[in-house]
């Protein structure tokens, strides 16, 4: 506990969004799946509707479910997302696109090709005069040591220069390998529910820097768990689920102060 209280303590960086209404996705592991490109076009589809120029997106994480930056080639796929994401920034979208423990790996390219901002840490997001701590959530109060390990290699700069050394036709068929692998053990766990404040990670981490400042909303992504709960006194934290399976997302009206979260399923009539 005293090491999440130490970390609270670190000051984060704040972005203000004005009078702006935002969108909130995470968690759309594209790549991964038969209907991949299905549900990409549903994303597409999904920021075609509810962004309007003036609007924010914020991404928070593992949008793919892998991908590596390198100098002078990029990944195949993502083609629609990636020409969706330039078209918006174009038309005046601010697009905060924070990396999750299958995306970490982005880079500048993002930055670079569509003009999005990227963010590699939680930050505090300020909106309408409520206030915003956001992230995807891997890194927040993760119990698992192993998990811990493996992130800090994979962010090492020394290893991710190694990485880069390699050909990707080795490289990228032992990263979907372990991709799948931790999918396949999540889905033998069933699926993912939250757990009550207690014994969620990322609930006690935004509880432990409350105790610091105020935020009005804590959002995170990573634990594909859709729920909007008070965890302190005017203080809510959303978890955004997933658009993987559940096709979740949140919307924040400036106007209202309110972030409602959605279930795109749910308003298509689809039962799945
Ligand atoms: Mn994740």
């Amino acid at each position: 506990m005293a090491k999440i209280e130490d970390k609270a303590l670190r000051p984060l960086t704040v972005v203000s969004l004005g009078q702006k209404d935002i969108l909130f996705v995470s968690d759309a592991h594209l790549g991964s799946g038969a209907d991949s490109r299905e549900r990409e076009r549903e994303l597409c589809l999904l920021l075609a509707e509810k962004v309007r120029p003036g609007m924010a997106v914020v991404l928070l994480g593992d949008m793919v479910d892998f991908w590596f930056s390198y100098r002078y080639t990029v990944p195949r796929g993502f083609s629609r997302l990636i020409g969706k994401l330039s078209e918006l920034c174009d038309s005046g979208v601010e697009i905060h696109y924070f990396t999750g423990n299958h995306d970490m790996w982005m880079f500048s390219y993002l930055t670079e090709e569509c003009g999005l901002t990227l963010h590699t840490d939680e930050a505090v997001l300020e909106a309408a005069g409520k206030r915003f701590l956001v992230g995807h959530g891997d890194a927040q109060g993760s119990p698992d040591r192993m998990f811990k390990l493996w992130r800090r290699m994979f962010r090492s700069h020394f290893n991710q220069r190694l990485f880069a050394l390699l050909p990707p036709a080795l490289t990228f068929p032992i990263a979907h390998r372990w991709s799948d692998h931790n999918k396949r053990r999540h889905l033998c766990q069933g699926p993912a529910r939250y757990l009550g404040a207690e014994r969620e990670g990322i609930v006690r981490y935004c509880q432990a820097r409350l105790q610091v400042e105020h935020y009005d909303y804590c959002v995170f992504g990573h634990r594909h768990t859709p729920v909007a709960t008070a965890i302190a006194p005017g203080s809510t934290y959303v978890n955004l689920g997933d658009w993987l399976y559940r096709r979740n997302y949140a919307l924040f009206s400036a106007e209202s102060g309110l972030l409602t979260l959605h279930d795109r399923h749910e308003e298509c009539g689809r039962k799945d």
